[in-house]
């Protein structure tokens, strides 16, 4: 088969992109054309997502992507955070602009929920984490608001996207699994959650999978572009992280994940999921991913908590050089201050540093002084978040692992990955840093037909084409043994237990 030039649409909570690939049999190279912020707007009293703002950025994506391949594409895909979704009134209008998974809307919600659905029956059924941001728990606080009284349809917002450059509309599967209204068994709705929770399933378009039609660039986006038609958008793994876990280049099937970026998502690749009552308890979430396979995973904040501190210098008019900082925070003391990077007290937005240095003291450890300081804090304490989920992900699936692969923006950072591997006392394989990109145009050159084969085949081919970075672990086992029990007792005494 002749080599394709595939564009990835790639929707991060910090930015946009488009990347083209020139993908063959035996090839693979990839090219950023276009990359867009994506910021959040308050209005009203509620965080927003612009998203015409990133369908602008969208748009002019696909043209430089155009002028890249001389005007002739072999396909377009679209990948975006999950959990949000955008409403569409019975002419296919957006009803307002999407609300951003951080917004307080969905406060309280969860508890609404358990009134009626108990979170074991809920885990039971959906096999998903306790996140408060849940599409059900979104849909919950919006019950009897006008504008989900006037929708007709619900569409997750690489779908919408789609939607916007086609005219189809379709509900993608793995990300269609983050609204926790889907049976990971069945890889269908589940009726059971839908009916207690009152939420009608008619409002979400017909599901398809990575790999299946998902229309044709409509002619006005061909024009706006400037790309000859027809170009075929197919359905990819439109969960950025299913599409980042297609591009974790291993070998074998005894691999962890992390997939870091605003947020680490760590974890494995099962082929069905762990619906136990321990399972629950950690709450790990099973998500859908590609050629049928589970993402079983934990959220952890990621480097949102240093975006969110350097938003913050930034406004307090101390900005600061993320290159810089990292090396400074490489020459901070190890280990010195660690909070808990999975506890959801840092997911609204705000002065991260001051909620991290009170969450220290709060657990008798040092405020950390300065951004360096801070810097190795959330480092640290990421690096032992990560080392918790790959070690209890094991744990509760029986699945032993040998490799951690880094994926994700994060991958670009070496302290963080140095310190993952010292963390996890397993070597790390760090890279592409666009895994979900990559992932996007792996499933859309196989559905072309110029690639075949499975999973194992497009890491290979990841494998031999992409410049990966490898870390041995090193440094001192006992000291990061006192500092997981640091947290552990800190966690213990939030929850009281
Ligand atoms: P998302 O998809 O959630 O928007 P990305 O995967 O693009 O996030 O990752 C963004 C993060 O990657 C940034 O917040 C930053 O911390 C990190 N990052 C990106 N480039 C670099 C770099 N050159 N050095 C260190 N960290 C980097
Ligand atoms: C990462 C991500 C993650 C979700 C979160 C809302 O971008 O898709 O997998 O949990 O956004």
């Amino acid at each position: 088969p002749a080599p394709g030039v595939f564009a990835a649409v790639d929707l991060g909570a910090s930015s946009g992109r488009v990347m083209v690939a020139r993908v063959g049999p035996a090839s693979l190279r990839l090219e950023e054309v276009h990359r867009f912020p994506n910021r959040p707007v308050r209005v009203g009293g509620t965080l927003h997502w612009d998203v015409l703002a990133l369908y602008r950025g969208v748009l002019d994506g696909l043209r430089a992507a155009g002028a890249a391949a001389g005007g002739r594409l072999a396909g377009v895909g679209v990948d975006g955070w999950a959990v949000d979704y955008g409403l569409l009134d019975a002419a296919g209008a957006l009803l307002g602009n999407p609300v951003h998974y951080r917004d307080a809307r969905t406060d309280g919600a969860a508890e609404k929920v358990a009134a009626v659905l108990p979170p074991a029956e809920l885990y039971a059924a959906t096999g998903l984490q306790r996140l408060p941001f849940n599409t059900v728990y979104q849909l919950v606080a919006a019950h009897g608001t006008p504008q989900l009284a006037a929708a007709r349809r619900l569409l997750m917002i690489p779908d919408l996207i789609s939607y916007w450059l086609t005219g189809q509309q379709g509900t993608e599967i793995t990300n269609a699994s983050t609204t926790q209204l889907v049976d990971p068994r069945t890889r269908d709705w589940s009726p059971l959650v839908a009916a207690r929770l009152g939420i009608d399933l008619g409002l979400f378009a017909p599901l398809r999978g990575p790999g299946d039609p998902a229309g044709l660039l409509r002619p006005e986006v061909l024009t706006e572009a400037g790309l000859e038609g027809p170009v075929p958008v197919t359905a990819v793994g439109s969960h950025d992280t299913a599409s980042a876990v297609v591009g974790v280049p291993a070998a074998g099937e005894d691999f962890a994940y992390i997939a870091t970026g605003t947020w680490s998502l760590a974890g494995l690749e099962l082929d069905r999921p762990v619906l136990t009552e321990e399972s629950r308890a950690a709450n790990f979430t099973n998500e859908l991913g590609v050629d049928g396979t589970v993402r079983y995973l934990r959220n952890i904040m990621g480097l949102w908590l240093l975006q969110e501190c350097l938003r913050t210098w930034d406004a307090q008019g101390e900005p600061q050089d993320l290159a810089a900082l990292l090396a400074a925070a490489g020459r901070a003391m190890p280990l010195r201050s660690v909070v808990d990077a999975g506890d959801p007290a840092f997911l609204a937005p705000g002065d991260m540093p001051r909620r991290i240095a009170e969450a220290c003291a709060r657990t008798g450890q040092p405020r950390p002084r300065t951004p360096a300081e801070t810097a190795r804090c959330v480092l640290d304490s990421l690096a032992l978040a990560h080392r918790r989920a790959v070690e209890e992900a094991q744990a509760l699936s029986g699945r032993r692992v040998s490799t951690v692969h880094i994926v994700g923006g994060g991958a670009r950072n070496t302290l963080l990955c140095r310190l993952t591997a010292d963390a996890t006392g397993l070597p790390v394989v760090a890279g592409p840093a666009e895994a979900a990109a990559l992932g996007n145009v792996l499933v859309q050159a196989r559905a072309a037909g110029v690639i075949s084969g499975g999973l194992a085949g497009m890491r290979a081919l990841l494998r031999t084409t992409q410049p990966l970075r490898y870390y041995d672990p090193a440094g001192d086992r006992a000291a990061w043994d006192e500092a997981a029990d640091r947290i552990a007792r800190g966690r213990g005494k939030e929850t009281g237990t």
